[in-house]
């Protein structure tokens, strides 16, 4: 299996996240993507490859134009108001407050475009961010050309990032912009499958009136943990998209023997809906040992999550999403792969 990657996601780091009633360096690091990196050439996945450069056109299908503009002037816009550090929301427009109008100062404008305060921004964020989404491309392209799969090296992750929000270390929603070009590259149906810790809320939201985007979350219960406001099982689309969004929310200990049964059940929805390719959001923070998560999959558990999507039949993108258990993160996302490819 071929691999994308670059180095442009190293200058995203030193970020903060406000959390659990502290300013704390993000969790969201760049050795999680090293760490990743060295795995793979250690049991020899596959060639490496860079990105190539991709404009915003794709991405402007699944974000909003005014959104994808924000985007690069948070980090100027921050200097330019005579900060440093990270660039951090603190005021969000809650229910009854006016969306319509988007403010001109940043921390209004940081806020506008926000749903929490784990999206932080750096001096090299924008950068990383744009390669993200091109690693996300160049694996989808190599799908297309005829790999039976890819893997996604992306950092920072996509999944919380929705239509014209930023969330949860998430800013441009690669695993979306990724369905949306086989879309426009002649697919009639695409497959999300979010096998991370967290619900996938902006990838919800983003294909919820959608036949064509099947997404299925498997995921933590909403009802404990983060992201509270979206990913309980009555959410099933809308409109065109009823019966397209599947979630599947699981509570704080839930082990291989649930979540397993809930992946077969997923997987059997899958099929049904007969796409012509999968993307999947590849988190694995559903680790025991993740500082951040309570779900209890172990380091044998991965291999068998990529044995049932390899079952699946279908050519397959995985692009990364969460995992913070930085020294294991390698072994588990690899882990994936290598079940995924039979040895
Ligand atoms: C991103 B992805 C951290 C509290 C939760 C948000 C988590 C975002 C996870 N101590 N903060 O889905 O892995
Ligand atoms: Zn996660």
């Amino acid at each position: 299996m071929k691999t994308i990657y670059t180095d442009r996601h190293k200058g995203h780091s030193g970020n903060l996240e406000l959390v659990a009633g502290a300013i704390v360096p993000a969790f969201e690091m760049p050795s999680r993507a090293e760490f990743i990196l060295s795995r793979l050439e250690e049991v020899k996945l596959g060639p490496v490859l860079p990105p190539d450069e991709y404009d915003l056109s794709t991405a402007a299908k699944v974000h909003s134009k005014d959104y994808l503009d924000f985007l690069p002037t948070v980090y100027p816009e921050w200097k330019a108001a005579g900060r440093e550090g990270t660039a951090l929301p603190f005021t969000w427009p809650t229910r009854g407050l006016r969306g319509d109008v988007v403010p001109e100062f940043i921390d209004g404008k940081l806020g506008y475009y926000s749903f929490d305060g784990g999206s932080g921004f750096v001096e090299g964020s924008w950068d990383a961010i744009k390669s993200s989404h091109d690693v996300a491309l160049t694996g989808a392209a190599l799908v297309k050309a005829g790999e039976r799969s890819a893997f996604a090296l992306c950092r920072p992750p996509g999944h919380h990032a929705g239509h014209n929000f930023m969330a949860g270390y998430c800013y441009i929603n690669n695993a979306a912009v990724a369905a949306q070009w086989f879309l426009d590259q002649g697919a009639s149906r695409v497959s999300i499958l979010d096998v991370d810790y967290h619900h996938g809320n902006g990838t919800q939201e983003i294909f919820y009136h959608r036949p064509d985007v099947q997404v299925i979350n498997l995921h933590a219960d909403p009802m404990q943990e983060y992201p509270y406001f979206l990913g309980h099982a009555d959410e099933h689309g809308a409109g065109a998209g009823e019966g397209f969004n599947i979630n599947y929310p699981m509570r704080w200990g839930t082990t291989f023997e649930e979540w397993g049964a809930r992946l077969e059940d997923g997987c059997r929805k899958l099929e049904d809906y007969g796409p012509d390719v999968v993307v999947v959001s590849l988190g694995v923070d559903t680790f025991e040992k993740d500082p951040i998560s309570k779900f209890k999959l172990r380091t044998e558990d991965f291999p068998r999550i990529g044995e049932r999507i390899a079952k699946l039949n279908r050519p397959t993108l995985f692009v990364m999403e969460g995992g913070y258990a930085v020294a294991d993160i390698g072994i588990n996302a690899v882990g994936v792969l290598t079940g995924f490819l039979g040895r």
